[in-house]
């Protein structure tokens, strides 16, 4: 910004603050006052957001006031021995700080190094007003008296006070300076030279309704008597942390008058989100009680320039001025922010327009030709000479000026991003519009609705694409699908490293996307995925928050929005790091995305649909494979092979969106070869793989046995018509209490379950359940499928692991891991003539639990 630049003042009338310190006492200012003291008035010579490096001596009332040795707030000259200041500095908690912790820096220009003239002074008292409590309640000022007279020079010179008559006009282009942040969170850098920024002092309507428009910061907050606001409905130009308490200053007849006292504002440079001052001029008669006595005092000079009259400005009532809205659309899958960028002799680019003259696009579209960088932005280079951009419900084509690439971009990267600058700026309104874009510190919450969207230069989507509607996952899915074995997941309110959104896959081709999603009715660019990434689902997206920065540091005005939701519901509640469970090589197995309160998803149970309106259950153990009960899928005495569909995807209440059941059918039947035994186990070859997504995905194996500390399910139908997936919980007995309860019908490779209370009747057995169990990291194992006709007995797995991963190829095998399941077992007998005693197996398990409780897992 050059310095020193006024913008035209526009006179008007000021309107006069409404409330409290209207009718405060002021005292008629004596000339002697104003003699003494000469104020206003700095040395004949010569971040604040937006701002510039102040020249020295510029602002000599402007003075750092230290804390621990550090620069904590701004405050202001008065009079030699007086400062003013924001409360808000001084007050935590309800309590006023003491004094003595406090230092005041006069005279300093950099923080880095001391001046000539500059220097320290202690603190003796500080004062606040007895009604502050909090800076949006107003009354934010101190008074802060110094230990010592300050040595007044060129550099330090205390400004000139407004009398309580003193009326600043609306659009009057005033200073604020200071040491300040130069963006949200960014520290001004080394070495600390102050800052200086031109600011318009806004009318109480102005500002009240800039405030009121949705937008950054969906708080409402309303203006007290007492404030002022200065700044611009674009935002940019603003004042920020670190310059609290400092000025913000207005010329009138050759002094600058202190018209307000930096106190806060929401967030810094956002749009239709202005600073925030405490007026100074009402606080006339309080400043005069508190330094009454001491020589000499501060000064209120009289007001020189008439205040203009005149109407109000009108676009000032209606709040036409105020900057508009992002993310608005009436129908979603029609984007008003959607751009087609035209580059001749290919095919369009889609991206989306940010502001009114900035859209964001892959940079894959427009790297592989080469590209001349503008030498000055007025005169664009030849190649984008013929680039043209069209807009929604936008007549004509829009021209570039300008392209910049992402520093890292590049085609299969995370940051494969560009801003195109359009040479004219558009007129925003329903069509085209800005979409919203995240904050670094932005997380859309899991089950957000979202959309997928076109981006780059990709196929157009076949169908609608209103159809692609998603949703998003929950972070750990998202990144123990995608993230290697033993990775940690990003707890809520760390950045995610991946946006995964669930969404109706066939329907998508290999093109881009970008991923749209809403909140409160606000459509956010969440995040873009440029390249297929191999075979696995849900296809992840780079998020597009850690780019904020960039993205508002090159366009200096795109629609970055704050989060409008903030319900994480219980995963907030898990602040632990999570770690992502064992993979295989094959990828993730055994995952279930927690339950939501729709239900659970079970995302290995699959429905096979047998001939004559037989259903069994199946378990999905690799892409294109089921396995289930060979009693359920081949009927006794059948010589026909049966015609079988495969159903995927829907076993469970489900929140993802609707359409992810998919079938397949069974081309063949696989039986493993068992000595003249007919197999308990069939593998189904569907005709086609399904890829791993959240809700269909393959089971984990786990050779030698159960895994430790795992619990374990019979995960079944509660009836065969309905098919609503249930679970019962059930303890494995060892083989030796197996064996003694079951003699005789036993087969080798055999589990006995022993029911928890209550659970018995949760499943049917004609559809022949599988047996789960979930091991220590939260995996899901298939442990056994039903044997025919028993709810208790469960061929198992094991014996025929080698076949199943023979024959399937890509079987989710684990590692065998710790200890053996079994405890040793001291003896081979049974319990007395245990089985003879009991009337049933069951009765019988109950007894021996109680015999033997110390060797049951469960
Ligand atoms: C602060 O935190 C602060 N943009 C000061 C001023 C503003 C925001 C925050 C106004 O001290």
């Amino acid at each position: 910004m050059s310095q020193h630049l006024f913008l035209p003042v526009v006179m008007i009338v000021a309107s006069p603050i409404p409330g409290a310190f209207q009718d405060s006492a002021i005292s008629p200012p004596t000339q002697g006052e104003f003699e003494d003291l000469d104020c206003g008035r700095p040395e004949p010579s010569s971040r604040i957001v937006g701002g510039s490096d102040a020249h020295p001596g510029t602002w000599p009332w402007q003075v750092s006031l230290h804390q621990g040795g550090g620069h904590i707030c701004g405050g202001s000259l008065i009079a030699p021995s007086w400062v003013l200041s924001a409360a808000h500095c001084f007050v935590t908690n309800g309590t006023l700080e003491p004094a003595d912790e406090w230092s005041v820096l006069l005279g300093v220009h950099s923080q880095d190094g001391p001046l000539d003239g500059a220097h320290l002074r202690s603190v003796a008292a500080i004062l606040v007003p007895h009604n502050y409590s909090s800076v949006e309640l107003g009354a934010d000022l101190a008074l802060l008296r110094l230990a010592s007279p300050a040595r007044l020079s060129p550099w330090v010179r205390p400004v000139c006070l407004p009398r309580a008559s003193h009326r600043f006009a609306h659009g009057t282009a005033c200073w604020a300076t200071g040491w300040g942040d130069v963006q949200e969170a960014d520290p001004l850098p080394f070495p600390w030279v102050l800052q200086e920024v031109e600011l318009r002092l806004l009318g109480e309507a102005a500002c009240q309704c800039l405030y009121s428009r949705p937008g950054p910061f969906n708080l409402t907050f309303q203006l007290l008597p007492g404030m002022l606001c200065a700044g611009y409905p674009e935002g940019r130009r603003d004042t920020c942390q670190g310059d609290s308490g400092g000025p913000l200053v207005c010329e009138d007849g050759g002094r600058w008058f202190l018209a307000g006292i930096t106190s806060f504002g929401f967030g810094c440079g956002r749009r239709n989100r202005p600073g925030v001052f405490t007026a100074v001029a009402p606080y006339e008669s309080w400043i005069r009680e508190h330094v009454m006595g001491t020589e000499p005092g501060p000064a209120f000079p009289s007001q020189l320039q008439k205040l203009q009259s005149g109407p109000w400005d009108p676009r000032e009532e209606n709040c036409t001025f105020a900057q508009p809205e992002c993310g608005k659309t009436s129908q979603p899958g029609t984007w008003p922010w959607e751009a087609q960028v035209m580059v001749p002799g290919f095919r369009p680019c889609y991206g989306a327009l940010v502001s009114d003259s900035w859209v964001l696009a892959p940079a894959s579209c427009f790297l592989d030709f080469p590209i001349q960088q503008p030498r000055t932005s007025d005169s664009p280079p030849r190649d984008l000479e013929a680039w043209r951009v069209l807009l929604p419900s936008h007549p004509g084509e829009e021209r570039v000026a300008r392209l910049v690439p992402h520093k890292n971009a590049s085609r299969d990267s995370a940051s494969d991003l560009a801003l195109l600058q359009l040479r004219t700026r558009v007129n925003l309104t329903a069509a085209p519009s800005a979409v919203c874009l995240p904050h670094p510190e932005h997380f859309f919450l899991p089950g957000s609705r979202c959309h997928l969207a076109r981006w780059g230069r990709g196929e157009p989507a076949p169908g609608s694409s209103a159809q692609l509607e998603a949703q998003l996952l929950n972070s750990w899915w998202c990144h123990c699908l995608y993230g290697r074995q033993g990775e940690s997941v990003p707890p809520p309110g760390e950045p995610p490293r991946l946006l995964c959104p669930a969404y109706q896959e066939e329907e998508e081709n290999d093109s881009g996307w970008s991923l749209l999603c809403r909140e409160e009715g606000t459509w956010f660019l969440a995040g873009y995925r440029t390249l297929s990434n191999g075979c696995l689902r849900p296809r992840a997206f780079s998020p597009l928050q850690i780019h904020g920065p960039w993205i508002s540091h090159v366009t200096q005005g795109a629609y970055l929005e704050d989060q409008l939701t903030w319900d994480w519901g219980p995963e907030g509640e898990e602040t632990e790091n999570q770690i992502c469970p064992p993979h295989t090589e094959y990828g993730a197995c055994g995952l279930r995305p927690k339950a939501t309160p729709a239900g659970v998803l079970w995302p290995w149970l699959t429905e096979v649909h047998v001939t004559g309106n037989r259903v069994c259950t199946g378990i999905l153990v690799a892409p294109g494979w089921v396995l289930a009960a060979t009693h359920c899928i081949l009927r006794l005495g059948s010589t026909t092979v049966p015609y079988i569909e495969v159903y995927l995807g829907q076993a469970g209440a489900s929140s993802l969106p609707q359409g992810h059941q998919v079938s397949r059918s069974v081309v063949s039947i696989r039986l493993p070869r068992h000595l003249g035994l007919r197999p308990p186990l069939a593998l189904l070859e569907l005709n086609s793989r399904v890829e791993p997504s959240p809700s269909v995905l393959p089971i984990c194996l786990h050779p030698g046995g159960i895994p430790p500390g795992a619990s374990c399910w019979v995960l079944g139908w509660k009836d065969s018509q309905d098919r609503v997936p249930v679970a019962a919980a059930v303890s494995i007995l060892t083989p030796r209490l197996c064996r003694c309860l079951y003699q005789g019908i036993l087969m080798p490779g055999t589990f006995c379950v022993l029911y928890a209370e209550g659970q018995e009747d949760r499943c049917e057995v004609t559809s022949a359940p599988p047996l789960l169990c979930q091991a220590e990291g939260g995996l899901w194992v298939l442990m056994g499928m039903a044997v025919r006709g028993s709810q208790e007995l469960f061929a198992a797995i094991d014996p025929d692991a080698t076949w199943i991963a023979q024959t399937v190829g890509e079987a989710h095998v684990l590692h065998p891991s710790g200890s053996p399941y079994w405890p040793p077992e001291d003896s081979d007998l049974c319990p007395q003539d245990l089985a003879g005693t009991a009337s049933s197996p069951k009765v019988a398990a109950a007894l021996l639990l109680l015999l033997l409780a110390p060797q049951i897992q469960g």
